[in-house]
């Protein structure tokens, strides 16, 4: 079933002249993902630019049972931001509810509107000497709106973690058309239900996020910067550990790679390989701090000689520049643009807890090999918090539609290794579309269950980004 002429009508009417878009060609990018083949039809996208707007469209659907895709930067990873095919289904775009309404550095928070898009959010805490920790290779597309509705995680959870952690406060038209005043910019407030924890992470099913109250954080002055190949993911670990009782909370990003994605970024973006050795694991860090410049330089080195001298590390680059640095770190935020060229990656974002990585990676690697030898590992992610991107590519040789039909079997193994080792389906890329069916195998019934009263009890009418998360009603 299509959305109607009149429905059409009456929420052009509403957007006004500005506020939609029609042309196929011009919805077009709004239907096609950054990856992954997703296919996604609507016969409108709405671009309100006000709070109230979005409420006034958000009744007419309600009213008229008209389903709504939220999206912010659409960079998303799982589908949850495109419509499904068929055309039923309008998107509610948020890029022209770009303002930033506010900075009070004295409280060290910010005021955005949910389509700032995070590199603006980032610029503009700096502007006032502050930083704005959330950081992620999409960031200058992704938009607020959408980091905060898929919690997103990024680099440098491992200090400041994910963006739940850095919201005080927000705006949110419910699945009514009401508007939820929630913009409080306070440390502390006990007064009932914390209702903004249940926006964050819902992928547009619960409510539609407008605007949100940030907290900044001070700006470090000193940052040094290591790639560093490891033994194994178990001296990674180990690594983590010597360089946090060593210097405290410093370690603002701790990455794991396995050394194909270096040679991967080589082939691909044309990136030289800034380290010879043929080992396969190395870590890419940053440590920050208030400390004076090149204040942790020999404290860094130290832990790396001491842990050289274990057997735990073989070779380590300290970057002795910001430029070093910076090119180190875009061989590492280029990985999703290296594997999005470099095959087809059967994508994985699970956590474990940090000490168990290296047990999930010996497990998944050993049962790969069994049932698909010579498979391209591309392993890498964010194991200063257990969250790896388990991204195998196909055997060489190999069809990509042959590896693409394996995805079920893959996935059962990677994923029952997890849930074995007490981790989660997803760390920080959410459900959306991709991980449904995934979610429901793993998830209790009880847990289901109280999944979808919640759903009911936010968006009665089923209209925020059904079948997304949850499997659309009935299903
Ligand atoms: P979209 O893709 O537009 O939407 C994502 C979901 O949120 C959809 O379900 C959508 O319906 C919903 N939504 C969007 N806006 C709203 C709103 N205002 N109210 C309610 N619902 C809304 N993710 C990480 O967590 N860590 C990473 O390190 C990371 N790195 C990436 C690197 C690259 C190169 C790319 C392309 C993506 C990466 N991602 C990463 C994934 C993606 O960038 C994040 O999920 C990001 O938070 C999505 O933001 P977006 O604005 O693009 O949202
Ligand atoms: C990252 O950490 C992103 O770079 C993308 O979360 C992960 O490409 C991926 O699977
Ligand atoms: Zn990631």
């Amino acid at each position: 079933m299509t959305v109607s002429d009149k429905t059409l009508a009456r929420l052009k009417q509403a957007a006004g002249p500005r506020g939609y878009l029609d042309d196929p060609e011009a919805i077009a990018p709004y239907c096609t993902p950054f990856r992954d083949g997703w296919v996604g039809e609507t016969p409108l996208v709405l671009r309100p630019d006000t709070t109230e707007m979005v409420a006034a469209l958000v009744r007419i659907c309600a009213e008229t049972g008209t389903p709504i895709v939220p999206q912010g930067g659409n960079t998303g990873m799982t589908g949850g931001g495109l419509p499904h095919p068929g055309g039923d289904e309008v998107i509610l775009s948020t890029g022209r509810l770009n303002r930033i309404r506010g900075i009070d550095p004295l409280n060290d928070t910010i005021t955005a509107e949910a389509g700032v898009v995070l590199a603006d959010i980032r610029s503009a805490a700096e502007g006032v000497d502050r930083l704005f920790p959330l950081l992620l290779g999409a960031q200058g597309s992704c938009q607020i709106g959408g980091n905060l509705s898929t919690n997103a995680g990024g680099i440098n959870v491992v200090r400041y973690g994910n963006v739940r952690s850095m919201v005080l406060g927000l705006e949110v038209v419910t699945g009514d058309g009401e508007v939820w005043d929630g913009l409080r910019a306070l440390r502390k407030d006990n007064a009932g239900y914390d209702l903004k924890h249940i926006f964050i992470g819902a992928e547009g099913t619960l409510g539609i996020i407008t605007a949100a109250v940030l907290r900044l954080v001070a700006r470090p002055r000193e940052r040094q910067t290591a790639l560093v190949e490891v033994a194994d993911p178990q001296a990674a670990v180990e690594l983590l550990a010597r360089l946090r009782g060593a210097m405290g909370d410093v370690v603002s990003a701790f990455e794991l790679m396995h050394r194909n994605c270096f040679t991967l970024a080589t082939r691909t973006l044309g990136h030289a390989d800034p380290m010879p050795g043929q080992r396969p694991w190395r870590v890419l860090l940053d440590l920050t701090g208030q400390q004076p410049p090149g204040a942790l330089r020999e404290p860094l080195e130290e832990v790396l000689a001491d842990a050289l001298e274990a057997g735990l590390v073989s070779d380590a680059i300290v970057a002795a520049s910001g430029a070093q640095a910076d090119a180190l770190w875009r061989i590492r935020e280029d990985q999703a643009e290296v594997q999005r060229q470099a095959g087809k990656g059967i994508k994985h974002d699970i956590s474990v807890p940090v000490s168990l990585v290296p047990d999930f990676i010996a497990r998944a690697d050993a049962a790969m090999e069994r049932a698909y030898p010579g498979h391209v590992v591309c392993t890498f992610g964010h194991l200063g918090d257990g969250n790896i991107h388990y991204n195998p590519i196909e055997p060489p040789g190999w069809e990509q539609a042959r590896w693409v039909a394996e995805t079920g079997p893959i996935n059962r193994i990677v994923h029952d290794i997890v849930a074995d080792l007490g981790g989660s389906i997803t760390a920080e890329h959410g459900v959306g579309r991709l991980r449904l069916a995934e979610l429901v195998h793993y998830k209790s019934a009880v847990e289901i269950d109280l999944m979808r009263r919640l759903k009911r009890a936010f968006d009665p009418a089923n209209i925020l980004n059904p079948g997304k998360v949850l499997p659309a009603q009935g299903g």
